[in-house]
């Protein structure tokens, strides 16, 4: 099945395209990682994975229909040219909703992820598109409908429907209709992250390879999701009780699991820098001296701590850096 058939099977019959206001959906960031794909046509992961949304930080888009053949994208305020990459993947992206009509599309999208904190932007950029676009073509489809849309997209999309913590169902049909992204009903006040820049530039290898390259060559990966798998059960199990130390002590071997896979990769994958590391070494000390910290890292070099709003003064003294996010409040 190809995503064309699939999403033919999803959409209603779309209505003549009508200009929207803004659609935001947020950055998240996973707990347990998504790493590898048993479809990559359709972004079928090999794991379920579980994220937190990112609160106010992501994207806002707002579509509108246009004249002529080719759409008209803009970023941050700025007209790309449509050759490229960005605009080609949004346009890659429309495409499949405009299967029989060839009506383009002025697409306005603004990130307000800090450009310093090492943040994905195609998981909220990809999800503010799909809101918009069933908005623009009356499409009135579900959560689970548009969160397996925005999947198609870019897998970790798919979570950015909703806020919060989520969980990303794999699903085992091959069509991919049963993997989307649920929300889960409970929040934490006080659950704090913070945002450490070890690198803002773009890295060599992006995701969508890396995750290849490790499925193809890392004989470790077979264990992967049997790790992911009980991280699941386990986060599940941290959230429902409010144990934060149990949340943080997963994330971190959940994502320190992830990149060892991607190390014994071949050819190798190291997304660590030099401060990556010096990173990791001081958040390990101070837990040693008392102070309760986590990080968790995706397919980049910068950390994500993992903290509670109690520690925030002391977090700060020994990170003035840090950018914080509260993704339920304070
Ligand atoms: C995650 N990552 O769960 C994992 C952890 C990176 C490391 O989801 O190919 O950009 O578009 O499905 O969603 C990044 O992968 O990949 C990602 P595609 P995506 O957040």
């Amino acid at each position: 099945m190809d995503k064309f058939e699939l999403v033919n099977r999803v959409l209603p019959q779309p209505q003549a395209a009508e200009a929207t206001d803004e659609h935001f959906a947020p950055s998240n960031i996973a707990l347990c990682k998504y790493w590898g794909k048993r479809d990559s046509e359709l972004n079928l992961p090999i794991n379920p994975s579980l994220s937190v949304s990112l609160a106010h930080l992501g994207t806002r888009t707002r579509v509108e229909p246009i004249e002529g053949p080719a759409d008209d994208v803009w970023l941050n305020g700025l007209q790309l040219r449509a050759d490229t990459l960005f605009a080609k993947r949004l346009s890659g992206f429309i495409d499949l909703f405009r299967q029989t009509s060839h009506q383009a599309f002025r697409i306005e999208t603004r990130n307000n992820i800090p450009t310093a904190a090492g943040l994905a932007s195609s998981a909220s950029g990809f999800a503010a598109l799909t809101l918009a676009l069933n908005d623009s073509l009356k499409l009135g489809l579900e959560s689970s409908a548009l969160s397996m849309l925005a999947r198609l997209g870019s897998g970790s999309a798919c979570r950015s429907i909703y806020e919060g913590f989520v969980e990303w169902h794999m699903g085992h049909r091959d069509d991919g209709a049963d993997s989307h992204a649920h929300p889960i009903d409970r929040r934490w006040e006080g659950l704090a992250i913070g945002l450490i820049k070890v690198d803002e530039g773009v890295k060599s290898v992006d995701s969508r390879s890396g995750m290849a390259r490790t499925v193809e060559s890392c004989h470790l990966y077979q264990s992967w999701p049997l790790q992911a798998n009980t991280d699941l059960m386990k986060l599940h199990q941290a959230i429902e009780s409010q144990d934060f130390t149990l949340l943080g002590s997963t994330a971190e071997q959940n994502a320190l699991s992830m990149h060892a896979t991607m190390i014994a990769s071949w050819p190798p994958l190291v997304y660590w820098q030099p401060d990556s590391l010096a990173a990791m070494q001081k958040i390990w000390a101070l837990r040693q001296q008392g102070l309760e910290i986590y990080f968790t890292m995706d397919a980049g070099p910068n950390l994500k701590l993992l903290f509670q709003q109690q520690d925030s003064t002391e977090v700060l003294a020994h990170f003035p850096d840090l950018e914080i996010v509260m993704p339920f409040g304070s």
